[in-house]
């Protein structure tokens, strides 16, 4: 019998609870080389760790990630934490010889991400690999999409139309969250979602976005800086102290490809009644894919190929056992939710360690996505490249 992965999982809201659930379920559903096992949940104040730990049933934690980096019986590092914090704790992790699994977007800026990248690679040389959490990219769908346009079956791919659409920011008094601060969180949805777009995009096409125009956008400047916050939203005290969001709260960019495609990208976080449009089209010389989060189980394909009197998209249900993942689990028409794209993520991982074929993305690629969301972030900022209309405002 090998020896389990013993894994140190940094952070314990949304994203660590996301990860602890998959770590827990990914050997009960998927044939993996080695038992993982969450080993110590990390987390900066005591009582609320300990409480988590409980509730997703941990018996140990750290308040210092330093010890839980530096624990002889920990392999993988997962960092469920914000931005800011994954460059410190990525280094410190992978100069320890532990694998690790890091949050997207990889870094708050590209110098963090390049020093990541270059540590990562130093330590791939020793066997070490790293990962970054474009968890979507696990969606039986998206994966399918990817083998479609590798297999050609869209032809010269022209068109790409990405938006991530959701609406929990909508109310202009929802209370302020770390998502919303620049020097936590790097970026609004810009770096939050619009870079699940941007990753989707380039994977399932297999190109790179060579060059953007952008247009950033902040809708409410500041928001109550208590109240009570559930989930992404919440309501604040609207009658109390406001402070600054210092992110932009939409994002929206043309691209070119390397290869010739133009992209149209949107992220946003103000789409009323879009809770978690993540939403991908893509049109080429012979066929069409579109893909909308909300329907997951459901991918748009439309054939060129089919006989004119036929043509029209068909929804495939990605939820056969020929399909990826979804073989794993249910009978076909039984669909999944967005926790197993986590376990189809862990699955990928433990698949990888101890010489297993690499998983993407590693800490190189999201560099990739990283120097995408900079360019945007550079086009937005210079006026000059904001054309007036002559007469309006
Ligand atoms: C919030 O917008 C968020 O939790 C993102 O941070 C995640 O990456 C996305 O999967 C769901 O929405």
């Amino acid at each position: 019998m090998s020896r389990p992965v013993r894994i140190a999982v940094v952070g314990h809201a949304f994203m660590g609870a996301a990860h602890i659930h998959a770590w827990r379920t990914a050997p009960r559903f998927f044939d993996l080389p080695r038992h993982p096992e969450v080993a110590v949940l990390v987390g900066r104040d005591e009582a609320r760790t300990r409480a988590a730990a409980d509730r997703l049933g941990i018996a140990e934690i750290e308040t210092d990630w330093r010890a839980a980096v530096a624990r002889e019986d920990v392999d993988v590092v997962d960092i469920c934490t914000p931005g800011n914090t994954h460059a410190a704790i990525a280094e410190a992790a992978l100069a320890a010889g532990k694998h690790v699994l890091c949050e997207k977007p990889l870094a708050n800026s590209v110098a963090e991400a390049e020093s990541m990248a270059a540590a990562a690679e130093e330590a791939a040389a020793r066997g070490v690999r790293t990962f970054c959490g474009f968890s979507y990219r696990r969606t039986p769908a998206l994966t399918l999409a990817r083998t479609l346009v590798e297999d050609g079956r869209l032809g010269e791919i022209r068109h790409v139309r990405a938006q991530y659409l959701q609406d929990w920011l909508s109310d202009a008094d929802a209370p302020l969250n770390w998502r919303l601060d620049r020097e936590t969180a790097g970026s609004g949805a810009l770096g939050d979602i619009g870079a699940h777009s941007v990753d989707a995009a380039q994977w399932v096409l297999g190109d790179s976005i060579a060059g953007v125009s952008a247009l950033l956008h902040t809708f409410v400047p500041t928001r109550p800086v208590s109240g009570d916050a559930q989930g992404l939203g919440g309501s604040g005290d609207a009658s109390g102290e406001r402070g600054p969001v210092t992110v932009d709260d939409a994002a929206a960019f043309t691209a070119r490809f390397a290869g010739g495609a133009v992209g149209v990208f949107e992220a946003t976080r103000y789409a009323l009644g879009r809770r978690n449009a993540n939403r991908l089209e893509i049109n080429g010389s012979r066929g069409s894919l579109a893909f909308d989060f909300e329907r997951m189980n459901e991918l748009e394909f439309f054939d060129g190929d089919d006989p004119t009197a036929e043509q029209g998209f068909r929804t495939i249900h990605v939820t056969d056992a020929d399909h990826p993942y979804a073989g794993n689990w249910w009978p076909a028409g039984h669909g999944l939710g967005y926790g197993d794209l986590f376990v189809h993520q862990v699955a990928d991982v433990v698949a990888a360690l101890d010489g297993g074929e690499p998983v993407r993305p590693d800490f190189r690629e999201a560099l990739g996505v990283q120097r995408v969301l900079h360019a945007v972030e550079t086009s937005a900022a210079d006026a000059s490249r904001f054309t007036p209309v002559a007469g309006v405002g």
